[in-house]
């Protein structure tokens, strides 16, 4: 790093002086940054941990390994001399103590738990990107107005306990507790009972925690920075989703020995509704998607006609009009569907927020940070949900991107080069502490 506080002015004559970021200017063009090798370490040694079977990472929420990744995550923090809170839907808290004591704390966090064929980088380099700030801070001996507190939010992906982004909408009041402890993995598990298997059920209230701002660091997720050699995403929106839970109930029968006028064929029923949200997505361009990405047969036995088709659709757009239209339609066209197969058809809303605007100041911070590090950027709307999404409705909070390999992820082959890692971190860096503001002595 290089940093010196050359030239500092003091804001103003308040207890504690303050002092400018752009002062902390070694020359021109070489301001502070952060540490990259050790960034890049951290995130090689947690994605040891909940190792997939392709070179990712399979470290699903509540899951033994994300217990562990959690306790490498404590130790790690215990080493920055940071005090660690947790809350009780298990979202971890670490703080850097500012020097006012009435000035609520900059967050800055993601979340380590995977897809259970997740890559190395999704969410872990948003958590570990926040730590390299604290680290950085420390070897600076740079003191800040603001605590700043990095955070592990539980259960963003969503994957074994629907839906996503499960903690932080319960931190925004959006969802109750008793419906986030509620909810059931694919064994019938409940996120309260796994909770407290692992050991990391807090005692704070969820949302009792006021934030001054929230900043969240993320791969892209998408092909758009890689396609458009940039290195960093100023995100400036997020597109709202929609996780409706469809539950089609057929007759189970003999795959060989029932007629084809005499079957209530549920998993034809499902084939078609896949191909009519493929349809309502394509007719919604630009900016709409439309997919599903999880199917239960019952009994799902080969020679069995499904008695009852579980899946969720997933649907996204940046704007409302298009996402509330798209659902109406699968809604309307799946009833139909259904209806003329003799097919039995529920759905329920499983997961969804509006599109999300960022802060404006923020977003100009990222942006200003990333011009004065010299690096290349451009406005982007994340594609992919975040815990920023939820912390947007309690506090102002904005997204700092990276790209990656072919805008992969979800994926075991989910890759990022250590220069991406590393110049997102710094712009993360620079942002946080114009936000935190550095005092001087
Ligand atoms: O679903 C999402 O967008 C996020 O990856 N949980
Ligand atoms: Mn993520
Ligand atoms: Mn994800």
């Amino acid at each position: 790093m290089t940093a010196g506080n050359k030239g500092a002015r003091s804001l103003h004559g308040s207890r504690d002086k303050q002092v400018r970021i752009d002062d902390m200017v070694a020359a021109p063009g070489e301001n502070m940054r952060i540490n990259g090798d050790r960034l890049w370490d951290s995130l090689m040694e947690m994605a040891k941990i909940g190792p997939g079977v392709a070179g990712g990472n399979n470290r699903q929420t509540l899951t033994d390994a994300d217990g562990e990744g959690r306790h490498l995550f404590k130790k790690w923090c215990d080493e920055a001399g940071l005090t660690m809170g947790v809350d009780k839907m298990g979202t971890m808290f670490m703080t850097r103590p500012g020097t006012d004591p009435d000035a609520l704390p900059v967050y800055v966090g993601s979340h380590l738990d995977t897809q259970p064929t997740g890559g190395k980088y999704d969410g872990v380099l948003g958590v570990l990107g926040a730590l390299e700030v604290v680290r950085t801070l420390n070897d600076l001996g740079i003191k800040t107005k603001h605590p700043i507190v990095v955070t592990n939010w539980a259960n963003e992906e969503g994957a074994r306990f629907a839906p996503a982004m499960l903690a932080s909408g319960v931190f925004a009041g959006v969802i109750p507790l008793d419906y986030a402890y509620g909810r059931k993995d694919p064994e019938g598990k409940t996120y309260g009972e796994e909770l407290q298997r692992i050991g990391w059920l807090g005692d704070e209230e969820v949302g009792a925690r006021k934030m001054h701002a929230y900043f969240e660091y993320h791969i892209e997720q998408g092909p758009i920075l890689e396609a458009e050699d940039k290195q960093i995403g100023v995100v400036t929106h997020c597109q709202g989703l929609w996780w409706l839970e469809f539950t089609l109930t057929g007759r189970e029968a003999h795959t060989g020995s029932t007629p084809m006028n005499m079957r209530v064929n549920a998993g034809l029923a499902m084939s078609r509704i896949f191909e009519m949200v493929q349809d309502v997505a394509m007719s919604e361009q630009p900016g709409a998607v439309g997919g599903v990405g999880q199917v239960f047969f019952s009994p799902n036995s080969r020679n069995v006609l499904p008695g009852k088709v579980v899946f969720t659709v997933d649907i996204r757009s940046p704007n409302q009009e298009k996402l509330d239209r798209m659902r109406a339609k699968i809604e309307a066209e799946a009833a139909k569907i259904c209806e003329a197969l003799g097919v039995g058809c529920s759905v329920e809303a499983v997961g969804h927020f509006d599109p999300v605007t960022f802060d404006p100041t923020l977003v100009g911070r990222v942006r200003s940070a990333a011009e004065r590090l010299g690096y290349s950027h451009m406005n982007i709307i994340s594609g992919a949900g975040h815990d920023a999404c939820w912390a947007a409705k309690v506090a102002p909070a904005t997204m700092i991107m990276c790209p990656c390999v072919g805008g992969l992820s979800h994926n075991e082959a989910e890759d990022i080069s250590k220069e991406w890692a590393s110049a997102g971190a710094d712009v993360l860096l620079h942002a946080v502490l114009e936000t935190a503001e550095i005092v001087e002595g």
